[in-house]
Order: structure tokens, then C-alpha cells, then sequence
């Protein structure tokens, strides 16, 4: 069975608790439930994976070296400034989908930047969770533009 691993950066954790009007009132744990429930209805397992730490979230994606079939990350702000980040994704060589709950291109200009994007096979923004479950569908059909 294909396994995708689902991988959070930092502050979303928090979802549901400040900010409702940009990430939604929902939490880390309703977004946990949406993925578990999506992926029962597609046939895939799904793992989940948060920190606020840059390193930590470096050694996730190593780990899925050999572990897992894709990867679902919304890096959050690491998207905007990690270069190790992206160096992980591009060294496992796993399809990788970038989400963002926001629609980041409509944002402040110091999100417009994403050092990840380069490994992804795509990105999904401005979909709140429901952009999850889309980045889901696109490893699980393989629509995404890179190998
Ligand atoms: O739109 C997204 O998903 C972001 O990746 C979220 C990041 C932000 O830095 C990116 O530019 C876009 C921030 C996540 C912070 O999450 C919070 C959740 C609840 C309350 C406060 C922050």
C-alpha cells in the first residue's frame, strides 16, 4: 500500500487557536483527521510529522528515504527561507507536494519566495485543508509536473 507522509512546520500546530480569519478555526488534530479519513477513502496510510524546529523537520524527510512513496509538506515559514529543506527534499528524491493554507501569492512579498518549491512536483495554495487532501490526490495519480 502507497504511504505518504504528511509533514508540518512550525506554528501549525496552533491551527484553530489564533488567527481563524487567515488559517481557519479548525485544528492541527481536525487536519490530522481529515488526511486519516481521506486517505482510508483512497487506499493509501498516511503518517503525520510537525515541528518548529528546522533540523527536526530535515530529519523527517531523511527518514522517509526508503519509508515512504510521497510526502505532503507545508513547511510553513521555511518555505520562505530554507535552503536545507529543499537540499533534503531534492537528496530523498521522494514526490514531494507543497501546500499552503493561504493564498501566499496574495500575501506579503517575503512570502512569495519559496526555496522548496524547486523540488516539488507541484504546490497547492489558498485551498485551506481541503489543499491537503489535493496534494494527496496528486502523488496518489501521479498529475504533478516533475518525476
Ligand atoms: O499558508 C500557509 O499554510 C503557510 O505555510 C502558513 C505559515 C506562513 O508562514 C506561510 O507563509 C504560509 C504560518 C503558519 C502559522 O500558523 C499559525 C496557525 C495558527 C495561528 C497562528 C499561526
Amino acid at each position: 500500500m502507497m504511504k505518504i507522509l504528511v509533514i508540518n512546520g512550525p506554528n501549525l500546530n496552533f491551527l484553530g487557536i489564533r488567527e481563524p480569519d487567515i488559517y481557519g478555526k479548525e485544528t492541527y488534530a481536525d487536519l490530522c483527521d481529515l488526511i486519516r479519513s481521506h486517505a482510508q477513502k483512497r487506499g493509501v496510510t498516511v503518517e503525520f510529522f510537525q515541528s518548529n524546529h528546522e533540523g527536526a523537520l530535515v530529519d523527517a524527510i531523511q527518514a522517509a528515504y526508503g519509508n515512504a512513496d510521497g510526502i505532503v509538506i507545508n513547511p510553513a515559514a521555511y518555505t520562505h527561507t530554507s535552503v536545507a529543506l529543499l537540499d533534503a527534499v531534492k537528496s530523498v528524491g521522494i514526490p514531494t507536494v507543497e501546500v499552503h493554507i493561504s493564498k501566499v501569492e496574495s500575501r506579503e512579498e517575503f512570502r512569495q519566495i519559496s526555496f522548496i518549491r524547486a523540488a516539488c512536483i507541484a504546490t497547492v495554495t489558498g485551498r485551506g485543508f481541503q489543499g491537503y487532501l489535493d496534494a494527496m490526490d496528486l502523488l496518489i495519480d501521479k498529475k504533478g509536473k516533475k518525476a
